[in-house]
């Protein structure tokens, strides 16, 4: 949780594979790509929802191992696996800098828009908006039980956005005051369905119930191809900790301790996914999916 946000947990994937093709001490190749794979799989294992991670470790693995040939030497390997991890890097950044600038042509002034849990592909719609002169407020709840919704206030408040924290349970008591509700997605499935911080369903069906639009911001490293072979994304359980403390555990020891961090929002509460090609209906994702994922399984790394 030192580094968290499913967009910085793929590039923080890729600046590891880096640091592990520059550090390694492999005399060949075939012992790097084998150090790699590793590496790789031990970092997919570190987050099982967000599924930018897996995508992120694949996308430079799996370029690496289409560029290996028998006469590809070990300084060639290692520079092909540092400039592929430049380019997710890059590409990441500017994914989310192009959904800002999408995104925020759906906002306008005097809107009230509700944000859950802290989103940077949300966070920079917004600001976006705010440098464009729309002058708008902003509902966060507090996303418990690790309150990163005040890591979203504060960097709007920094920036001159006019923001308020609500408790995740206020959200239907402010609702019907709400123009749209923008979040962002650990996951999306090929059937449109987002996974994100744990409440975003139930803030979805509290915006179908007043009609409120629901968009959600991600970039396309989000979807997940394996959905299309019918897998389902990983919810990840974190410790109850986050819940309660050890004192109060010890005190109520019959009391179990649930902490889901992720849940899903069927595509039926969704009006939008804004991502860095363009903006699509939760149903269309499946297109875009089959585009950008040809071959769902196409590494030996998985
Ligand atoms: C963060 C979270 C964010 C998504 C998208 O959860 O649910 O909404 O990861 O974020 P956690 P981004 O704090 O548990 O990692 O748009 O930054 O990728």
């Amino acid at each position: 949780m030192e580094i968290r946000g499913a967009g910085r947990i793929a590039r923080a994937a890729a600046e590891a594979l880096k640091e592990t093709a520059t550090s390694s001490r492999a005399k060949t190749p075939a012992q790097l790509m084998i150090e790699l794979t590793r590496s790789g799989q031990k970092l997919k294992e570190a987050r099982p929802t967000a599924v930018s991670l897996p995508n992120s470790i694949n996308f430079i693995l799996g370029g690496a191992s289409k560029g290996l040939t028998r006469s590809t030497k070990m300084g060639a390997l290692r520079k092909m696996v540092i400039r592929l991890s430049d380019d997710f890097i890059s590409r990441s950044t500017n994914a989310v800098s192009i959904i800002g600038e999408i995104g925020a042509k759906r906002i306008v002034s005097g809107d009230l828009v509700l944000t859950h849990c802290n989103s940077e592909a949300v966070t920079q719609i917004l600001l976006d908006a705010k440098s464009q002169n729309k002058e708008f407020q902003v509902l966060v709840t507090e996303t418990r039980p690790r309150y990163q919704g005040r890591l979203t206030a504060a960097i709007l408040a920094r920036n001159g956005v006019d923001v308020s924290i609500i408790p995740d349970s206020a959200c239907r008591l402010y609702m019907h005051e709400v123009d749209r509700v923008i979040v962002g997605a650990d996951a999306i499935a090929s059937n449109g369905a987002v996974v994100n911080k744990i409440g975003t369903s139930m803030i979805a069906v509290v915006a179908h119930e007043t009609r409120t639009r629901f968009f959600v911001a991600a970039e396309t490293y989000k979807l997940s191809p394996r959905t299309l072979l019918g897998d389902l994304v990983e919810i990840e359980e974190r410790s109850p900790l986050e819940v309660v403390s050890e004192k109060w555990m010890a005190e109520n020891p019959g009391v179990k301790v649930k902490n889901p961090s992720f849940d899903i929002t069927p595509p039926e509460y969704i009006d939008l996914i804004i991502t860095e090609q363009g903006v699509f209906p939760p149903q269309g994702i499946v297109f875009l999916m089959k585009e950008l994922y040809p071959e769902p399984l196409p590494l030996t790394f998985e």
